[in-house]
């Protein structure tokens, strides 16, 4: 099979990570497929090549290693073996109808899923998940927070009625000091819950965000998601600084229905659509 890079990408199931995600997924009603594989080059990618292909909302696809994995904005995104590189094919209606609510929402069930596991950590708008450093040093863009975690929903509309996303999330697992000059800000899993293991953070996040898949249509389910989102972001009452196109350095003070963060620079209020912003 060809890949997005023009090479050949040979694939291989991997059938103990088969075993391990089908043993989950049994008892799921909105995720009820799924694929592990040795080695891809983006889970997102292979997706997103299903998607193209027809296939049905709920497949969950995994690799024990990703060799091209993608963050925003044509960023890369670093693994090791031992960490988990997932992606989630949904369609409508199994989807929010306030699209915009899909990377809060994943954010929220990793979220639960660490905190049931004894880690509490915080999201970091847009699409972060960090949890406070052990040290005091400030590292680039995240200040005294590290990222455990990173999501990328990526949306296609394959008709005028309908739309698929592919939910990726990298979580750090394993020790990568390899990597500690090209990405100072990571956090891994294995430094806070050392006992915890890939099965179970896979257990508890797909089992956590089945359940919020079910509530999609339920009364102010946006409200209560936007409200929840809120109350565990670390980037809202801080003073921060954008980081894409020109610097707006203010207090982060909200989040729009439509996603957007909120900064106040003291003389008015921005409205930030994409980029990262610096935490003091
Ligand atoms: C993200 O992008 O954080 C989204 C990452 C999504 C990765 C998953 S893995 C499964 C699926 N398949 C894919 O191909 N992608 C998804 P962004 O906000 O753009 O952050 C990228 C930045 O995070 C990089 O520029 C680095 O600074 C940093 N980074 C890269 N790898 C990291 C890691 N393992 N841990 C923490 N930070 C990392």
């Amino acid at each position: 099979m060809s890949n997005n890079h023009g090479k050949e990408q040979v694939l291989e199931i991997d059938f103990s990570l088969q075993h391990e995600l089908d043993d989950i997924i049994k008892n799921l009603v909105n995720l009820t497929s799924s694929l592990a594989f040795y080695k891809l080059d983006s889970t997102n990618d292979h997706a997103l090549m299903l998607e193209k292909h027809g296939q049905k909302s709920g497949l969950v696809v995994l690799a024990a290693l990703q060799t091209l994995g993608r963050g925003r904005l044509k960023r890369q995104w670093h693994m090791a073996e031992g960490d988990i590189a997932l992606s989630i094919l949904l369609r409508t209606p199994y989807i929010p109808k306030n699209l915009t609510l899909l990377p809060m929402v994943v954010a929220l069930a990793l979220l639960d899923a660490l905190a049931s596991m004894g880690l509490k950590v915080s999201c970091k708008w847009p699409n972060d998940i960090i949890v406070q450093a052990n040290d005091e040093m400030p590292t680039s863009y995240f200040g005294h927070w590290r990222k455990l975690s990173g999501i990328l929903v990526e949306n296609v509309f394959p008709d005028a009625q309908n739309i698929a996303s592919v939910i990726g999330l990298g979580l750090n697992l394993t020790p990568k000091a390899h990597l500690k000059d090209i990405v100072p800000h990571m956090a891994n899993l294995c430094d806070y819950l050392p006992n915890v293991t890939r099965a179970d953070c896979l257990k508890h996040f797909l089992t956590n965000l089945d359940r919020e898949i079910s509530s999609f249509n339920q009364p102010s389910h946006d409200q209560k998601i936007l409200k929840r989102y809120k109350e565990h972001c670390a980037t809202l009452g801080r003073q921060v600084i954008t980081l894409l196109n020109e610097p707006i350095v203010g207090q982060a003070c909200g989040i729009h229905d439509d996603g957007s963060l909120i900064i106040d620079d003291g003389y008015k209020q921005h409205r930030i659509f994409a980029g990262d912003v610096r935490l003091a």
